[in-house]
């Protein structure tokens, strides 16, 4: 069967207001409430017959703790200057080395349409700075820090400008028409918004289209 080509979807979790990402190779944060709504988004589908695949950098990758990775579910598609080929796929492990995001997408869409649902970016920032012109949403969790004198080190960020530029928010009511209908979501508060609080953190999560 053909079909159009795979949605690419950028998903991350950014600290407000300056769109903080990472620190150290690692997350600022550890929030489970955060990191289960990424496992199941990422790894759940509409059509069950067909998987996702998540594309990361190589410096995200190896920044997973080695007993998550690969992780489950998912085609795992790590990008590396270094790597020899253009797209070497170890299937019983269900990663993929691939020296170039392009060459990534390109074999993504050839050879692997009728099997994959969408293709998540999952990370971290400098894969995120390639994509503002190639994906078709976002899927960002604004993170607030409930006592502004206790904002986490940051030292890698999502440029906002490129995302405000060619990207709108869209309204809950589309996030959840986005999910597939198992992803499990808090309770929308009184500006039925999905948010929560987890720890030190208020966080909400949003879509992004493109304009
Ligand atoms: P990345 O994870 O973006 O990895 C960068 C590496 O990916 C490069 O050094 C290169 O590997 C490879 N790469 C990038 N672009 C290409 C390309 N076009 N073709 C081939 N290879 C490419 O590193 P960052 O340091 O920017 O981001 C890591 C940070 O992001 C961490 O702090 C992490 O915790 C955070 N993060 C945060 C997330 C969130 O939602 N808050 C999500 C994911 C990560 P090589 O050097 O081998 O050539
Ligand atoms: C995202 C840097 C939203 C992500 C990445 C893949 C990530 C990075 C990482 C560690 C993990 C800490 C941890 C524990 C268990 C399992 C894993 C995979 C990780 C994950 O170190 C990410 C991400 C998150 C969490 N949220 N919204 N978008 N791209």
């Amino acid at each position: 069967m053909t079909g159009g080509k795979i949605p690419v979807v950028g998903i991350v979790a950014c600290l407000q207001p300056d769109m903080g990402i990472g620190f150290l190779g690692g997350l600022p944060w550890r929030l489970p409430n955060e990191m289960k709504y990424f496992r199941q988004v990422t790894s759940l589908t509409k059509d069950s017959s067909k998987k996702n695949a998540v594309i990361m950098g190589r410096k995200t990758w190896e920044s997973i703790p080695p007993k998550f990775r690969p992780l489950p579910n998912r085609m795992n598609v790590i990008i590396s200057r270094s790597f020899q080929d253009d797209f070497a796929h170890d299937k019983e492990r269900s990663i993929v080395r691939s020296n170039s995001l392009a060459n990534a997408l390109t074999n993504l869409e050839n050879n692997f349409q009728e099997h994959l649902e969408r293709i998540y970016v999952i990370g971290g920032g400098e894969v995120y700075n390639q994509i503002f012109s190639i994906t078709d949403h976002w899927l960002i969790t604004k993170i607030n820090a409930l006592d502004k004198n206790a904002i986490p080190a940051m030292d890698t960020f999502l440029d906002a400008k490129k995302l405000m530029e060619a990207f709108s928010e869209q309204c809950p009511a589309q996030l959840k028409e986005f999910l597939p209908p198992k992803v499990e979501l808090p309770e929308t508060d009184s500006d039925q918004r999905y948010s929560q609080e987890e720890k030190d953190y208020h966080f909400e999560f949003t879509l992004y289209n493109r304009k």
